[in-house]
């Protein structure tokens, strides 16, 4: 009997996978480099199951059914070629290789150009959840070609996390667009996680707030219109006490945060794309300078501040704060989903943005409530050029502007810094000014380098010799 399905990789992710793949009925063939831990694998967590080990890459290949149908779920970058080096020679044509990780979109389009010349189908897929939705439903979002998604779309609508509207993977379009709504997943992911992360230091430090406070006013936030993954996870760290200690363990974590690629690529990609992600870039530069840690603590004895505590009624703030969050929550949606719509034209991906709504609905990190009526807007006008232009979006613009006004002008006038939510504010500002004040960089831009501007009063290009006028 030959297996169903194969997956190359038994770390984290590959394991849970594949023992979700096999719970839904397929036999799974499985193989790692280190034979270690397909040994450890096998003796621990496949015992009894339709899971079939291989100590080769030429063993693997010849326990699959064809077309092979092949994940790979290795580090991303080197990792993922030294794989496909070593298989390509020994796969057939029209076999199907899926990368699973968090491949780069410039190496997915490279690595299906190499797949197509050799003949087989190749899905770049994102897969999103973690350990636990591995295992029990992940989001997927896959790329490539269409063909080879409509090998695995059984097998991938198994295992998906089901959402209310249905399981929570698809086909995105052809050549990286899987990898890429991924990235930009993640890019929101970034975002959503700053502007939590700035409210508890504005209860924490600002409020004189208790973890288990705070706990409290993330998890009543999370049974309202910010119910979602983020949120839930955050009440439950706030309230999760250190065995040793019997303090909040999270008090105890020093303060230097990690980025691990994807954050940083999707700022990078939306600046070559020219599109706005200002609050998923705030958060990529958050975590980079709360890296620098001893320089953070050098600066903190010698440059003055104010007090951060607000001296303000506690209630009236943290009602205030949910506002704020709100909306630089929905920012960080509209930003992304922005920055699909712009690479998707840029790129001839063809998405359509309600399903990448749907798909976050369950299993991924930025599964969130307010994804059901960010889908709905999406389904009556894919064209939408920002999310705060429809309902009910717009009417919580009107509702809440205040409020993120107001705690920022707290937290700036307190010496708290907040970039995601002053981001979600400015972008804002900036995008319903009728005029900005862009008209001066272009003075600026024409009086130092001759770069030419247009008029409001009359049609061409225009330049001044500024010198000799001024
Ligand atoms: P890791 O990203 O930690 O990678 C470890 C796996 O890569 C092991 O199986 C390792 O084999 C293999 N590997 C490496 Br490293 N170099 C290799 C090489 N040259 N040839 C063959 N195999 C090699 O695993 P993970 O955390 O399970 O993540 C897998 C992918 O999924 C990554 O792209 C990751 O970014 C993505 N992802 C992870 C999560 C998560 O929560 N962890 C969530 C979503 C997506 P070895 O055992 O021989 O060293």
């Amino acid at each position: 009997m030959k297996a169903d399905f194969g997956v190359i990789g038994l770390a984290v992710m590959g394991q849970n996978l594949v023992l979700n793949v096999e719970d839904k009925g397929f036999s799974v063939a499985v193989f790692n480099r280190t034979a270690e831990r397909t040994k450890e694998f096998v003796e621990n967590r496949a015992q009894g199951k339709k899971i079939v080990p291989a100590y080769s890459l030429e063993e693997f290949v010849e326990a699959l059914t064809r077309p092979r149908k092949i994940l790979i779920m290795v580090k991303a970058g080197a990792p993922v070629d030294a794989v496909l080096e070593g298989l390509y020679p020994l796969l057939e044509r029209g076999d199907l290789v899926i990368d699973g990780g968090n491949s780069h979109h410039d190496d997915t389009e490279r690595r299906i150009k190499e797949a197509e010349e050799r003949g087989f189908l190749y899905l770049g897929v994102g897969i999103s959840g973690g350990e636990y939705g591995a295992l029990r439903g992940p989001s997927i979002m896959a790329g490539g070609h269409r063909e080879g998604y409509e090998l695995v779309q059984g097998i991938f609508e198994a295992i998906a996390a089901k959402g209310p509207d249905g399981p929570c993977c698809a086909y995105f379009g052809p050549g990286s667009a899987g990898h890429y709504v991924k990235m930009v997943h993640n890019g929101i992911e970034y975002a959503i996680m700053e502007t939590i992360v700035e409210a508890y230091d504005l209860m924490k430090r600002g409020l004189g707030m208790s973890p288990d406070e705070m706990a409290g006013v993330f998890g009543d936030w999370n049974r309202r219109e910010l119910g979602g993954y983020l949120f839930e996870i955050t009440e439950r760290i706030l309230h999760y006490k250190d065995p040793e200690t019997g303090e909040p363990l999270v008090e105890l974590i020093l303060d230097t945060a990690k980025q691990k690629g994807t954050g940083k690529w999707s700022t990078q990609s939306a600046l070559d794309l020219g599109t706005p992600v200002p609050t998923i870039a705030m958060a990529v530069f958050a975590r980079i300078i709360s890296a620098f840690k001893e320089e953070r603590v050098v600066a903190s004895k010698v440059l003055p501040g104010p007090d951060p505590a607000l001296g303000t009624d506690r209630e009236e703030f943290v009602r205030r704060l949910f506002g704020a969050v709100y909306l630089s929550v929905i920012a960080a949606y509209a930003q992304g989903l922005r920055q699909l719509r712009d690479a998707s034209s840029e790129r001839c991906y063809g998405l359509d943005l309600s399903e990448a709504a749907r798909v976050w609905m369950a299993g991924c990190i930025i599964r969130s409530v307010l994804l059901v009526p960010i889908r709905k807007v999406l389904l009556d006008n894919p064209e939408l050029p920002l999310l705060f232009l429809a309902e009910p979006f717009k009417s919580a613009w009107a509702e809440y502007h205040g409020d993120l006004r107001w705690v920022t002008a707290r937290a700036h006038e307190h010496g708290i810094p907040t970039p995601a939510m002053d981001s979600a504010l400015t972008f804002v500002d900036a995008f319903r000014t009728e005029r900005l004040p862009a008209n001066l960089i272009q003075a600026q831009r024409d009086f130092f380098g001759a770069h030419t501007y247009q008029r409001i009063d009359k049609e061409g290009t225009f330049h001044t010799d500024w010198e000799a006028v001024a």
